[in-house]
């Protein structure tokens, strides 16, 4: 089925769970293709079920080996579970992390599993708001689990992780995490540490330092009743896996209690909105006419101001509104 010239029965084949219809569908979003909004009204109203779990941290941490363990560990409780990388450093392939020594040909023969590395850039949106919408494909498609995988290093890192309803901070023993939780405001993103590598020495340490600026945290924001675990575990193994699913479903059930996934849901609604506004305005303004009067306006000899010069370039779209849209 083609989405060009069936979009419904393209929406049906996504609805439906067929495997080449939702890998084709997330390609088109992630390529921001032309189709993409009726690609997506045809999948409208979604049925919110999936729970979308987001794993962030240092690159090396052991974001991906942890992801396919939870992965399994999540499989055997039934339910499709979905997987989008955004992790440059250790693209998935057919089920497998490339490159590594962990073979899961449980995870990369199973149906129920869909993994995706998604590396756009730049485009309608940017890189969250495909994985928005891939995340959104899997939910119409009938995955109970969404795991996303990001390097948490930057803004638009931080700007997938609020995408999720729940999100785990991945760390190793090694020194000079800590100091980066500190500094990357993972502090406040966290809903549950993973001192991964614990076959490693310094776990106890770092858990030590996390629970004491945790506690430092919680003084300041009393009203936060969700104490947020420190896990241990080594995903070479499998250890400790299970306990990380365990407190994902806690803090599952803690959100659904004190209806904060209805919140969460409803603010990451909100920033794909804006996201998108921000994006289609862009689009806009940047007419091939606009873009040839900022190469004007910076070839013309006079130091004119960068500000002025934008200035201007937005009068001059927002004059052009009624007009034809050049
Ligand atoms: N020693 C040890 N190595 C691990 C553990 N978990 C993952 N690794 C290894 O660390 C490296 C990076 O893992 P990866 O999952 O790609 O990390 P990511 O960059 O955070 O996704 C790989 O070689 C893994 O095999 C662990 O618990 N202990
Ligand atoms: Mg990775």
């Amino acid at each position: 089925v083609n989405h060009a010239t069936d979009p419904a029965g393209f929406a049906a084949a996504v609805r439906r769970g067929e495997r080449a219809a939702v890998a084709r569908c997330i390609s088109a979003l992630e390529r921001r293709d032309p189709d993409m909004q009726a690609l997506l009204q045809g999948l409208q109203p979604l049925p919110a079920q999936a729970y979308r779990i987001g794993l962030t941290g240092p690159p090396g941490a052991g974001k991906s080996t942890l992801t396919l363990q939870l992965v399994r560990a999540l499989r055997a409780a039934g339910g499709k579970v979905g997987v989008l990388a955004v992790d440059p450093s250790s693209p998935f392939s057919g089920g497998a992390l490339l490159g590594d020594r962990v073979r899961m040909n449980d995870v990369a023969g199973d149906e129920g599993v869909f993994i995706r590395s998604l590396a756009t850039r730049g485009a309608l949106g940017g890189l969250s708001a495909a994985v928005a919408d891939a995340a959104d494909v899997l939910d119409a498609a009938g995955f109970e689990h969404v795991l996303v995988e990001t390097v948490g290093v930057g803004q638009s890192e931080c700007d997938i992780v609020r995408l999720c309803d729940t999100t785990v901070v991945v760390l190793t023993p090694e020194s000079g995490d800590e100091i980066q939780v500190a500094k990357a405001g993972l502090m406040e993103i966290a809903d549950l540490f993973v001192i991964n590598k614990d076959d490693r020495p310094g776990g106890e340490r770092l858990r030590a330092a996390l629970r004491s600026m945790l506690d430092q945290a919680r003084a300041r924001r009393p009203d936060r009743d969700w104490d947020t675990p420190i896990l241990k575990t080594t995903a070479d193994s499998g250890a400790g896996i299970a306990d990380l699913a365990a407190a994902l479903r806690q803090h599952r059930l803690h959100l659904q209690q004190h209806g904060e996934l209805a919140v969460r849901r409803r603010e990451r609604r909100r920033q794909q909105v804006v996201q998108l506004a921000a994006g289609l305005l862009e689009q806009r303004l940047w007419s091939p006419a606009r873009r040839a009067l900022l190469g004007q306006s910076l070839e013309a000899a006079g130091g004119e101001a960068a500000l002025a010069i934008a200035q201007r370039l937005v009068d001059d779209f927002l004059s052009d509104r009624s007009g034809s849209s050049t």
